[in-house]
């Protein structure tokens, strides 16, 4: 019977990254048994995986972090208002020591498969060295990016230089200096790595298929005394994410028409944006800006402009210049001397629009025009976002059903945590879920999810599945709020495509784009309601 077996653990975590770690805490303080799972060396997840060269957050990193406890609020300090990411890695440790975390992590593993044994439910996962366990709960924590692609390009197996996907970047310091260097790839990651690359390496060759629209982040450090004031803030900060609409310290502006203002003042207006650090410029425009073909029309010719004062050869800025896509429509990326980085003699811009590449040969890169010879290469070529590390996984539920197969035509899910026919399954930035601030929603997505796992054992449920009804709803309502906004008229990651994947070439809803507050409240009308809204057993 049920009751006369003992999975090994009430719960497993798979993934020890930002979502991870909380998820062990919550369930800590539970007193449930719990046992992460994690493919890499430590924790982290993104912060630990992504060491590139100039790798840092877009948004103020007292912003993007957590608020559950208080002496961790108390004792950590940000030294950037854009923390580069060793820092991050360093807070993510930080946590791990405070909250004594440590025993509940093992490393180096890699879930292959999680199957649902239906007779004793509970979940069986297996890791790459064939290694099993089991567990009542499973709840995933296996990031929105962390499932990296290489460009699908005859040769990339035969270069004999050093390569290095973005994404898997070594843990030794990796020196440009004296050194050819090839980048594939113009989305965020590059955009900030090629300013620093450009700063010691030899030449800089930078291969773009798509032009992406990028403002100026405007770092800058934080001193004590600003820390001790940010300190105090955190009360007023806190509030302030909860009210908006992703969670940020920035919110959409809902209020003023682009249409209620003279072309003089709108110029105004944008060179202020312009010039303040982070995301404003693309959230905090006028409310017609990313849903108004019209209205992106003017702001992405104002930034047009500017890509054309800050590159001095016309040829190139034009390039920069996206053609496909209006600025805002896809995530925009915080850039640091990006622009200028195209003014500097041993940068070359290369468009593939124009000139194709053939092959990556054991020297370098071949276009239809040229050969290239380089020293290193490097592939800033993106992820297979979103579904794609649930991909990775063999995850089958009751009667053998594959998540595969249930998402061939985009993800299926009820509120972004949980999956028909995947019972006692729980997803944090799982898709369908209101992603903007990630550690904001990852501390409601766990936090909701522990509550949920509280509720199971203290009312004897030992089984928790969607229905039918409520993933077909939830469903219908994410496509829905996607269906005025550009920027699901784009491919992107955002919007599920990866061409380098086969079957990610077409649009799918990936996220909830209603926003932070309303998503929160549909979670909290569900678990209000005893979680009737599920099958439970
Ligand atoms: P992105 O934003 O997905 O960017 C990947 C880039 O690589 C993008 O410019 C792609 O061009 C390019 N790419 C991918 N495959 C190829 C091939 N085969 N040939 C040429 N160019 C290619 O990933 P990032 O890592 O930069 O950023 C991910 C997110 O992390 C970011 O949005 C932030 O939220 C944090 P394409 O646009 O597909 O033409």
């Amino acid at each position: 019977s049920i009751e006369a077996f003992r999975p090994d653990y009430d719960v497993l975590v798979i993934g020890a990254g930002l979502s991870g770690c909380y998820a062990c805490h919550r369930m800590n303080q539970l007193n449930m048994t719990v046992k992460v799972l994690e493919a890499g060396a430590s924790v982290g997840g993104t912060w630990f995986w992504n060491r590139y060269p100039g790798c840092r957050f877009d948004s103020e990193s007292y912003s993007y972090a957590f608020f559950f406890n208080k002496e961790m609020l108390d004792e950590w300090n940000w030294s950037e208002h854009f923390a580069p990411q060793p820092e991050t890695e360093r807070y993510i440790n930080f946590m791990c020591d405070k909250l004594k975390l440590w025993d509940y992590m093992q490393f180096n593993t890699r879930v292959s498969s999680a199957h649902w044994i239906e007779q004793d439910r509970c979940w069986k996962l297996t890791d790459a060295s064939g290694q099993t366990y089991t567990s009542r709960f499973l709840i995933t924590g296996i990031g929105v990016l962390s499932n990296p692609t290489l460009p699908n390009l005859p040769g990339v197996e035969d270069f004999q230089g050093t390569a290095y996907h973005t994404s898997r970047w070594p843990h030794e310091e990796v020196s440009f200096e004296g050194k050819r260097v090839g980048i594939i790839g113009t989305g965020a990651t590059a955009i900030q790595a090629i300013p620093v690359i450009a700063k010691t390496a030899k030449s800089l060759t930078v291969f773009q298929r798509t032009a992406n629209w990028a403002v100026p982040l405007l770092n800058s450090k934080i001193e004590k005394e600003e820390m001790d004031s940010i300190r105090q803030r955190y009360p007023e900060i806190l509030k302030r994410l909860n009210q908006t609409r992703m969670c940020f310290l920035h919110d959409a502006n809902y209020t003023d028409s682009i249409w209620d203002f003279t072309p003089e003042q709108r110029e105004v207006f944008w060179e202020e944006l312009y010039a303040t650090p982070g995301f404003p410029m693309w959230l905090c425009n006028y409310k017609e800006i990313l849903v108004d073909e019209k209205a992106n029309s003017l702001v992405t010719e104002f930034v047009a402009r500017k890509i054309r004062e800050r590159v001095h050869d016309p040829r190139t800025a034009e390039k920069l210049i996206p053609k496909n896509h209006g600025f805002g429509t896809r995530r925009v990326p915080m850039e640091t001397n990006y622009f200028e980085a195209y003014n500097l003699p041993h940068v070359r811009l290369i468009d593939l629009l124009e000139t194709p590449i053939e092959r990556v040969t054991p020297t370098g890169i071949k276009t239809t025009e040229e050969e290239f010879e380089f020293d290193m290469l490097i592939y800033a070529t993106g992820f297979n976002a979103v579904t794609g590390a649930f991909d990775a996984i063999d995850f089958r539920g009751i009667d053998n059903h594959s998540l595969l197969d249930e998402w061939k035509d985009g993800p299926r899910t009820f509120l972004g945590l949980t999956v028909e026919h995947f019972p006692n399954m729980f997803m944090s930035m799982g898709p369908h879920q209101a992603y903007g601030n990630i550690p904001r929603s990852i501390e409601f997505a766990v936090g909701w999810i522990s509550e949920c796992i509280e509720y199971c054992r203290d009312h004897g449920i030992t089984y928790i599945e969607a229905t039918d009804e409520g993933v077909r709803e939830w469903t219908d309502h994410v496509h829905d709020l996607g269906k005025n906004l550009l920027s699901n008229k784009v491919d992107s990651w955002m919007t599920g495509v990866n061409r380098n994947v086969a079957g990610k070439e077409k649009r799918t809803v990936a996220r909830y784009m209603g926003s932070a507050p309303e998503f929160r409240s549909k979670c909290e009308q569900v678990s209000s309601a005893q979680y009737k809204a599920f099958k439970l057993a």
